[in-house]
């Protein structure tokens, strides 16, 4: 508990998405929750705004549409011929939620997703500051993390976290606020932490979940090592009681998994827990939006994916060139490819419930790379799904990514963003992309 008469009062905000496209696809604010639930058991007062809590259901599941309001391009976009939109509560309706606080806060923590969502982070500095002229404005998340120097630099936070765990942020808000704080003697163990504080909403209609922090492989395009130091995994059974929690006293129905590498040796982590899913009589459908390592599924966890309700599956396969598999570090491979749709498909999950992400636009590739990836998936009987790749600082890929980038992709991150084509070529041009898209969806490939 923070020894004093007067617990500080921080206010934690997640900003707006501002970008050319956005959907909410079970997204919520997991590290800012996590830092707000140790701040609560340190004995501080917590206020958490997120500009993201309003959208449509439009699907069966919790997932659906943002709000969002159109707004200028910054000048360094202006050419790319899409709207630019801010998407989340409209602005009047943040400054209501502001008026509304009755105790000013003696700290604000903002967090920050994918790096060229900065736009959304800076505006809400912007007003933070104006309305709240005295109190520390600190930044955290990813943003932070990749593009430290240039948040520190342009974002008018006071101070930039770099990375670390909840302990590290709480110890550090507890400084700046003159507090002492004794539980982060404890150190951060990740079996330790409460429950991410999801409580602070006034609505749940889903929550997300990570059961590991960091992955033990290391995919060139990847940012996952750089994000988590190490690889550590929840007790399987603790998991269990948190999915019992949400579902019991919140009536959760829909739970996405956060984690990087969820099924990394299953039998000693997913398999447990999701048995211990099923023993219990849990009923809630489960996502995995952020992909699944397809060389760890056999027979055993597809058939415990489909009886433990995982209603929305995506798999990591990228490319089926053997070469660039290879290359961006070896994760996958064919034959391990179709083998893991067999299983699945003997599972019970049909064409359309096998979402597989093909990545297009690495560095250097070529559109027909990408075309026989989708024959290749769809020969295995599987949907494919096509992301744009996005280059990240500090992962490996990121200097091959300068090199091909028409973009100053080091100097601005805005040209980051997955919905540019940062690494357009003549090979593979955005127009050669959008085709590819069409195509797909009439099936035509
Ligand atoms: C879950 C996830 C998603 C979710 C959404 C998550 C969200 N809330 O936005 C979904 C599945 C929708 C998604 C989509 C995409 N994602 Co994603 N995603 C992730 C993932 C796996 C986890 C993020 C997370 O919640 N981590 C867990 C929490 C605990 O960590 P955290 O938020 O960083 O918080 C910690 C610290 O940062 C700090 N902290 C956080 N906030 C604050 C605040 C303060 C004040 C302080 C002091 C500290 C602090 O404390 C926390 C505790 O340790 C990351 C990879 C990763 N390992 O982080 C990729 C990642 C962020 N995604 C990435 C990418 C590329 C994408 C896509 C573009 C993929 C694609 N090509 O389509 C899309 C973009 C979607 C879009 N345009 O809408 C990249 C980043 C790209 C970039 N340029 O920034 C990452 C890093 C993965 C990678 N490939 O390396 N993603
Ligand atoms: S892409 Fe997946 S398997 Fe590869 S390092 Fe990132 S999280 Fe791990």
């Amino acid at each position: 508990m923070v020894a004093e008469k007067h617990s500080p009062h921080i206010l934690l905000i997640n900003p707006w998405i501002i970008d050319f496209a956005a959907y909410n696809f079970w997204i919520r604010p997991l590290g800012l929750l996590y830092i707000a639930s140790v701040l609560r058991e340190s004995g501080f007062q917590v206020t958490l705004i997120d500009c993201l809590d309003l959208y449509n259901k439009t699907k069966k599941y919790g997932d659906g549409n943002f709000f969002k309001t159109k707004i200028e391009k910054p000048s360094s976009l202006k050419s790319i011929p899409r709207n630019y939109c801010q998407y989340g509560i409209p602005e009047e309706m943040l400054l209501k939620r502001f008026s509304m606080i009755e105790e000013k806060p003696d700290l604000i923590g903002i967090t920050s997703g994918m790096t060229y969502w900065y736009p959304g982070v800076f505006k809400l500095i912007e007003i933070t500051k104006k309305l709240f002229k005295e109190t520390p404005v600190v930044l955290g998340g990813i943003y932070a993390t990749l593009c430290y120097e240039h948040a520190q630099k342009n974002s008018g936070a006071d101070l930039v976290f770099k990375t670390g765990n909840e302990w590290e942020a709480v110890k550090l808000i507890s400084e700046l606020t003159h507090s002492e704080v004794r539980s982060q003697n404890s150190g951060f163990r990740i079996d330790n932490l409460p429950l991410p504080a999801f409580d602070l909403y006034s609505q749940l209609d889903y929550v997300c979940i990570a059961t590991s922090r960091g992955c033990p492989f290391r995919c060139t395009y990847c940012a996952s090592p750089i994000l988590s130091k190490g690889f550590l995994r929840r007790d399987p059974f603790k998991v269990v009681d948190e999915i019992e929690y949400w579902t019991t006293h919140f009536k959760i129905n829909n739970i996405a998994f956060y984690d990087d590498a969820l099924l990394v040796d299953p039998s000693r982590h997913f398999v447990p827990m999701i048995k211990e899913v099923i023993t219990r009589s849990i009923r809630c459908n489960f996502h995995t939006p952020n992909a699944l390592r397809i060389s760890e599924i056999d027979d055993e966890v597809a058939t415990l994916l489909s009886l433990g309700r995982f209603k929305t599956i995506r798999l990591g396969f990228e490319t089926s060139n053997e070469e660039a598999q290879i290359e961006t570090g070896g994760k996958v491979d064919n034959l391990a490819f179709q083998q893991t749709i067999k299983h699945l498909k003997r599972a019970g999950y049909s064409r359309d419930e096998l979402g597989v992400y093909i990545i297009a636009g690495l560095p250097g590739q070529r559109v027909g790379e990408v075309e026989e990836s989708i024959a290749v998936v769809r020969e295995a009987g599987a949907k494919p799904i096509l992301v744009e790749y996005s280059p990240i600082p500090q992962t490996p890929l990121f200097e091959k990514a300068k090199k091909f980038s028409q973009f100053d992709i080091e100097g601005e991150p805005l040209f980051q963003n997955n919905s540019i084509f940062p690494c357009q070529w003549d090979g593979f041009t955005l127009s050669g992309f959008r085709r590819l898209k069409e195509k797909i969806k009439r099936e035509e490939i």
